[in-house]
């Protein structure tokens, strides 16, 4: 049996992939990249549970399997949880990781450490074709770094100091991050729901 992974981000897709053999399911993992003619879904939501939600329904939808999609960001306390549901598109262009980061720490300035309090957060959603529906979420709270550090992840990973660490996601290894992570909680919170609805 087929689930797809209804994500375009890669780093993303490496560590469902890492999340889910973990879990044990067995199951055959297709990324969205195998139906290249599906358009992308347009996040309307004001959640991560609603954009995960509409990416699991346009691709179970789409293909006719059922889907995980994941919706997720980064959300800082001095900004009102910002830029939570836009953290990909924060500096204006989709997906540019580095400008994203740089805008943001060009935002907190030089905020203290004890101010620079955020999260990460994630939405996992399933759907299933004939429109059955279920999401939970994960987080991982930590402190923002005044500079970036550590080559492995994505996205905000250089500088986000998990709570009980010493290092940022990005100096974690991958099976370090995925333990704590908010995507590591909230998939391993969905994989019972997948095993019951799907198989
Ligand atoms: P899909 O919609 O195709 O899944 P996307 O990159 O557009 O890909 P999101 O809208 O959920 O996905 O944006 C998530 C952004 O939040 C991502 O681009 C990162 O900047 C940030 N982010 C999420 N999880 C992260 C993590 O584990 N480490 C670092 N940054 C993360």
């Amino acid at each position: 049996k087929r689930l797809i992974l209804a994500t375009r981000n890669a780093g993303k897709i490496t560590e469902l992939h890492a999340i889910l053999a973990d879990a044990g399911l067995d199951l055959d993992l297709v990324g969205a990249d195998a139906y290249p003619d599906i358009p992308d879904v347009k996040e309307t939501g004001v959640t991560f549970a609603e954009n995960a939600l509409l990416k699991a329904h346009a691709l179970a939808r789409a293909t006719g399997h059922p889907a995980v999609a994941d919706d997720s960001g980064l959300c800082v306390d001095v900004l009102g949880g910002a830029p939570g549901i836009f953290s990909a598109r924060w500096s204006g262009t989709h997906g540019d990781d580095e400008a994203n980061l740089n805008l943001l720490l060009a935002q907190l300035g030089d905020i203290d450490t004890p101010h620079r309090g955020a999260w990460f957060a994630c939405a996992a959603a399933l759907a299933l074709p004939d429109g059955t529906e279920r999401v939970v979420e994960g987080r991982l709270n930590g402190t923002l770094r005044h500079t970036p550090s550590g080559t492995h992840g994505f996205g905000y990973d250089p500088i986000l100091q998990p709570e009980d660490e010493t290092r940022t996601c990005a100096e974690l290894t991958p099976a370090e991050k995925n333990a704590i992570s908010h995507r590591g909680k909230a998939f391993r919170a969905l994989v019972p729901v997948v095993r019951e609805l799907v198989g």
